[in-house]
C-alpha cells in the first residue's frame, strides 16, 4: 500500500494542513500516517485561534516512535506543510534524513506554506528563509503557489516565462519537480487561475476557472493530490491535469454550498474522480 508522512498543522474546525490532506490523500488510496505540528481550533485566516504548537523535540520524537515500529523504511514518501514553530523545520529535514536513510526510494514533497497572495506572510519570522535555504533543496518535489515562488526567486514573476525561470532555478538546487499554483501571470485572464508544472521532461500548464475569494486549505489538498498522482506513476502531465480537476472540483462545491470551509467531505467523489477535464498544454 501507498504509504505517506504527512507532517502538518491540524485543524479540528474545517480544513488546512493535515485536516486537508489527510482525507483526500485516504480517498485517493493513499494510507497516511499525520503527525501534527499544531493543533489549532482553526486555520489563521480567522481573526483568531486557539490551541498549542507542537515543540520540534516532541515532533522529532514522534518520528522516532515510528521509526522503532519499522515504519520509515516503509514510506514511500515524506510530505510536509505549516510547520507552525520555528524550529519545527529542523524536525522535518530531520524526519526527512532519516527516511531516505531508512528507504532511499522514499520521495520529499515539500509544500513551503508561508504565505499568499492578499494574505501576505502568515507564518513566524526566519520561516520563509529556513524553508528556502535548508528545506527546499532537501526535496524531490515543491509545490509553492505564485505568491511563494517569488520568495524563493527573491523577485516578482508577472510572466508565465518568469514563473519557469524560477521553478527551473529551484530545480537547480535539487528537487525534481516542481508545481507552482494560484499562477496569475499576464497571460493568465482575470477571471482564470493556472497551475504550471515542470520536471526533467518538461513544462506544463492548465487553466481552470478562478473563484472570486481566496480559499484557505486548497493549496494543502493541492499538494496532498499532486503527490498521490505522482506516487500513482503518473506522468507529470496527467498528474497536473488530475490536480487540477480536483481542486477546482472541491472549489467549485464550495462556492455552491456558500462555505467558508472547503467541502471536503461533499466533493469527495471529486478528489476520488474529478468531473471537470481541463486542456494541459506544454509550455
Ligand atoms: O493552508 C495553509 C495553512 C495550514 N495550516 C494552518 C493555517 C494555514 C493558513 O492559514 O492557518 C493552521
Amino acid at each position: 500500500m501507498t504509504t505517506v508522512l504527512s507532517i502538518q498543522s491540524h485543524v479540528a474546525y474545517g480544513h488546512a494542513g493535515n485536516s486537508a490532506a489527510v482525507f483526500p490523500l485516504q480517498r485517493r488510496g493513499v494510507d497516511v500516517w499525520p503527525v501534527h505540528t499544531v493543533c489549532f481550533s482553526n486555520h489563521t485566516g480567522y481573526e483568531d485561534w486557539a490551541g498549542p504548537l507542537l515543540p520540534a523535540g516532541e515532533i522529532s520524537e514522534i518520528i522516532d516512535g515510528i521509526d522503532r515500529r519499522g515504519g520509515l523504511a516503509r514510506l514511500d514518501a515524506v510530505l510536509s506543510g505549516y510547520q507552525g514553530g520555528e524550529d519545527v523545520g529542523a524536525s522535518i529535514v530531520r524526519a526527512v534524513d532519516l527516511a531516505k536513510e531508512r528507504n532511499p526510494a522514499a520521495l520529499y514533497c515539500c509544500d513551503p506554506v508561508m504565505g499568499d497572495v492578499g494574505a501576505g506572510f502568515y507564518v513566524g519570522p526566519g520561516i520563509p528563509e529556513f524553508l528556502r535555504d535548508r528545506v527546499v533543496p532537501r526535496a524531490d518535489i515543491v509545490t509553492p503557489n505564485h505568491f511563494e515562488l517569488e520568495f524563493l526567486a527573491g523577485r516578482s514573476l508577472t510572466r508565465l516565462d518568469e514563473v519557469l525561470e524560477a521553478a527551473a532555478h529551484l530545480r537547480d538546487q535539487g528537487p525534481s519537480t516542481i508545481l507552482v499554483t494560484s499562477v496569475r501571470t499576464t497571460d493568465v485572464a482575470d477571471h482564470e487561475v493556472a497551475m504550471v508544472a515542470v520536471d526533467a521532461e518538461g513544462a506544463w500548464r492548465v487553466v481552470t476557472p478562478a473563484f472570486d475569494r481566496n480559499f484557505t486549505g486548497s493549496g494543502d489538498l493541492t499538494s496532498a493530490v499532486f503527490l498521490s498522482e505522482i506516487l500513482a506513476g503518473h506522468e507529470l502531465r496527467e498528474a497536473l491535469g488530475t490536480t487540477a480537476s480536483a481542486v477546482y472540483g472541491v472549489l467549485k462545491a464550495t462556492v455552491a454550498a456558500d462555505s467558508s470551509e472547503l467541502v471536503l467531505v461533499g466533493a469527495q467523489d471529486e478528489i476520488a474522480q474529478p468531473g471537470t477535464t481541463f486542456e494541459v498544454t506544454a509550455v
